[in-house]
């Protein structure tokens, strides 16, 4: 069976929408000030249901995520680390 292009890039669409997918953000935590703040940013991020794994960089300031996009969402994560102390805003994000 031969299928045209477009239905093929309709399935793989349909079937990105429903399964969940690994994102990866990062965010800009600039108010951590001390080497003990990451560990803090880095709990709160992994207490969100959904997320895989969080690496907060005190160096630069940043906190690298890994979530599942079907159980939350990037602004969920940074509402967590406002809800910690530490406000944050989404720099970049890759799939
Ligand atoms: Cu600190």
């Amino acid at each position: 069976m031969k299928l045209p292009v477009a239905t093929l890039v309709a399935l793989a669409a349909s079937v990105g929408t429903a399964w969940a997918a690994p994102r990866t953000v990062t965010l800009s935590v600039p108010t951590m000030d001390c080497p003990a703040c990451p560990i803090t940013v880095k709990k709160a991020l992994t207490k969100v249901p959904g997320v895989a794994q969080a690496d907060v960089n005190f160096d630069k300031r940043e906190a690298t995520v890994t979530f599942d996009d079907a159980k939350t969402t990037a602004e969920a994560l940074t509402k967590a680390t406002k809800n910690a102390g530490y406000p944050s805003t989404v720099v970049g994000s890759s799939k």
